[in-house]
């Protein structure tokens, strides 16, 4: 070989060398993972259940990336009903198929078959997490996603010496979704969960638990990273670590401005990274949850558990009798507690971790968000004649999943599914934290009307709580296929002409999950630029039952890479009919009546 092909050689090499990198930046690796679904039987709170898990655990497989990955997950549903697995948080460029809510971007995947997930990292970092979205089945089937930073960088703090997961959940007592439908169908309340679980156990303070408590070994000096999932169906969560403050760090698989705390709130969907430093003396130290509850304050009945696991260091010590409790756990109606942590968060906003808030609105959204009642003539529903039902609702709509699901009806131009006329405003104005609101405007009707954006509309919107049924209570609304910028929270009545002005456009968090106070409002805002059917709703899945929820259509733009990818070659049939629900009993027509509108019980 001579000088010159040697030369040749090097430069060829160095090309490849360059491409490779190229496609690794925009590509990222791919991983194939396989998660099977079976009913398994689970003693916890000394009561045998059976669960439908993914590959046999509670919560189900972790699974762990670097940024920009590709990931299929390929589902297999063994068990008895229809299923649909979401992956929280994750934005899906132009790939709404493989999101997940089922009636929205699919139908359910049948028992005894198979679908596979296309999941594509883009601009998340950090911890996010999967979860069922069809009926309540993610009371058991949901686990964590670790996004690393894109290999050859690190993490915008200094690198911890070990990581660890906590999600936090909730168990029921009985079959879940056959309780479920009974109460959509009669229109009663739905169920309560009867503890809480951290790593899917419940801890040393409730019945027949004390021998599974988790427990997460620690050397005294190191800095862990704490990622933590609210995996927890209907409830906000507080959650401390006795003896051990913790800094926040990201959220919702964004960075966060360091923010030192005793304990944190976390709604429900969201997620968060915490630096932890075990430097306090050898002992035993309890991580501890419970709820916030927001809602009435005279109602005692509710969940009311402390959930526990151990924090142990290693070491020749001799262990107390009974590790301590954390006395900066807030309790469970400290309002002022949940709203001081909440409001501190601030997105990271450097160099390296920019952010881009929509400065010129093109769409703004003034949503309500009710407790309503619903009649029971015009559903499927059984209560007596005459009888009203519970129900929910965003500007007085109360959102019905259609037969099938209207990601084909649009992208397939199928009619009579939806209809387009999802309102910027309420229908009516009235002080909507006011108390004692009159009965006759809490009525509400079903509707599947969804809100159509064009590409790159700058949206703002603001949620506004209601006190309707004197149901006032936080919501921690859920966006797909985005992340957004809180850049406004306020008790009250949103005042717009003066609240906007106090908005934070510097460094407002970016999330996917935020909650709207007890009786205030939320303003958040997002650039439309991801095409797809994206649903946003209440993630206290009581409320998203009731219909706390609508979907965005976000138009095509004008290129193919700014334009909805093909469908997969496969997806689940809508045409089995499936579980029963509520639906309108005489509302679309054709398509969407020959499907799963038909009632199975
Ligand atoms: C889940 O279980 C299946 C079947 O046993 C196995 O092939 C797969 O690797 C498991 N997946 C994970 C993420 O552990
Ligand atoms: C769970 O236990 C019940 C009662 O012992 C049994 O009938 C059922 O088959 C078990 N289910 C599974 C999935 O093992
Ligand atoms: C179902 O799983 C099989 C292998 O287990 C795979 O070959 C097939 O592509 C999967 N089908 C879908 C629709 O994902
Ligand atoms: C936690 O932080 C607070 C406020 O910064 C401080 O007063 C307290 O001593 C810290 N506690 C621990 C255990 O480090
Ligand atoms: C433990 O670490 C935290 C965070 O680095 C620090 O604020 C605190 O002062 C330390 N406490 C002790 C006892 O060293
Ligand atoms: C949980 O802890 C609080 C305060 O420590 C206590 O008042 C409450 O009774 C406990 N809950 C249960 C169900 O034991
Ligand atoms: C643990 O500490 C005790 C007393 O300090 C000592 O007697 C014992 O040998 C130590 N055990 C080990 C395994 O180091
Ligand atoms: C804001 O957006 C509108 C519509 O796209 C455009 O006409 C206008 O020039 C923009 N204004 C600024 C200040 O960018
Ligand atoms: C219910 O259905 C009846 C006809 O069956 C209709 O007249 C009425 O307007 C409907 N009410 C609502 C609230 O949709
Ligand atoms: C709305 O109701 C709240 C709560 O009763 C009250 O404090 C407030 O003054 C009312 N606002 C208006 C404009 O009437
Ligand atoms: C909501 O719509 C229902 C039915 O059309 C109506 O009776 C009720 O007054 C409306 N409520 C509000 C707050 O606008
Ligand atoms: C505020 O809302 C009123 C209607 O309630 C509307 O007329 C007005 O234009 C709005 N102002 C702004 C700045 O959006
Ligand atoms: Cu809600």
């Amino acid at each position: 070989m001579n000088f010159k092909n040697k030369e040749l050689v090097v430069e060829f090499l160095g090309f490849l060398f360059l491409v490779a990198q190229c496609l690794c930046m925009v590509e990222g690796e791919i991983h194939f993972y396989d998660f099977v679904l079976r009913e398994k039987n689970f003693t916890k709170m000394c009561n045998t259940e059976s669960m439908l898990v993914a590959n046999g655990s509670l919560p189900g497989p972790v699974i762990q990336v670097h940024k920009g990955d590709t990931v299929y997950v390929n589902v297999h549903n063994e068990g008895d009903y229809g299923v649909t697995v979401h992956w929280h948080g994750i934005m899906q460029p132009r790939n709404p198929w493989s999101d997940g809510p089922e009636y929205i971007t699919q139908c359910p995947i049948e028992p005894g078959s198979n679908f596979t997930y296309e999941i594509i990292f883009s601009t998340e970092e950090g911890t996010l997490w999967w979860h069922a979205h069809s009926d309540w089945t993610r009371a058991s089937v949901h686990g964590a996603i670790i996004i690393l930073p894109t290999r050859g960088s690190t993490y915008p703090f200094p690198k911890p010496d070990e990581e660890e997961i906590v999600v936090l959940g909730s168990l029921y007592s009985g079959n879940l979704n056959a309780m479920l439908d009974a109460d959509i169908r009669t229109g009663t309340d739905l169920p309560h969960s009867i503890a809480y679980t951290i790593n899917g156990e419940p801890g040393d303070l409730c019945d027949c638990s004390k021998e599974t408590t988790y427990r997460w070994m620690v050397d005294q000096g190191k800095t862990y990273l704490l990622r933590v999932v609210n995996a927890v169906v209907a409830a906000d969560i507080f959650f401390a670590i006795s003896q051990h403050n913790l800094t926040v760090v990201g959220m919702d698989g964004h960075y966060t401005k360091p923010i030192t705390t005793s304990y944190i709130t976390i709604s429900p969907g969201q997620t968060m990274d915490l630096l932890l430093t075990a430097n306090q003396s050898l002992g035993q130290y309890y991580m501890a949850a419970r709820q916030f509850w927001s809602q009435s304050i005279q109602v005692s009945d509710f969940n009311q558990f402390n959930t526990t696991a151990i924090l142990q260091y290693r070491g020749n010590y001799t262990i107390p009798s009974s590790p301590s409790f954390p006395k900066t756990l807030p309790l469970y109606k400290d309002v002022q507690s949940a709203l001081k942590f909440t409001t501190r968060l601030r997105s990271l906003a450097s160099k390296e971790h920019p952010i881009n808030v929509p400065l010129n609105i093109t769409t703004k959204m003034f949503i309500t968000l009710s407790m309503n009642d619903l009649e029971c003539r015009n559903t499927t529903c059984t209560a007596k004649e005459g009888e009203n039902i519970l129900a929910a609702g965003l500007n007085n709509i109360s959102w019905s999943n259609p037969g099938i699901d209207i990601l084909l009806a649009y992208y397939r131009n199928i009619s009579g599914v939806y209809t387009t006329d999802f309102p910027d405003n309420p229908p009516s104005f009235f002080n909507f934290t006011g108390e004692d609101l009159p009965t006759s405007i809490a009525l509400t009707e079903l509707g599947t009307k969804v809100k159509v954006l064009n590409y790159n509309e700058a949206v703002e919107v603001v949620f506004q709580g209601t006190n309707l049924m004197a149901g006032a209570g936080i919501h921690p609304m859920h966006l797909h296929g985005y992340s957004f910028y809180v850049v406004g929270i306020g008790l009250g009545n949103f005042e717009n002409e003066t609240d906007p002005k106090g908005f934070n456009l510097v460094d407002p968090p970016e999330v996917n999950t935020f909650e709207v106070p007890k009786n205030g409002w939320l303003a958040l805002r997002f650039i439309a630029n991801n095409p797809g059917v994206w649903f946003w709703h209440c993630h206290l899945d009581r409320h998203m039952t009731w219909g706390m929820a609508g979907v965005f259509i976000v138009k095509n733009g004008d290129t193919v890479e700014t334009s909805i990818r093909q469908p997969p070659a496969y997806l689940p049939s809508c045409r089995v009919p499936t579980r029963p629900r509520l639906q309108m009993s005489d509302g679309f027509e054709g398509k969407a009546n020959e499907s799963s509108f038909i009632l199975l019980h």
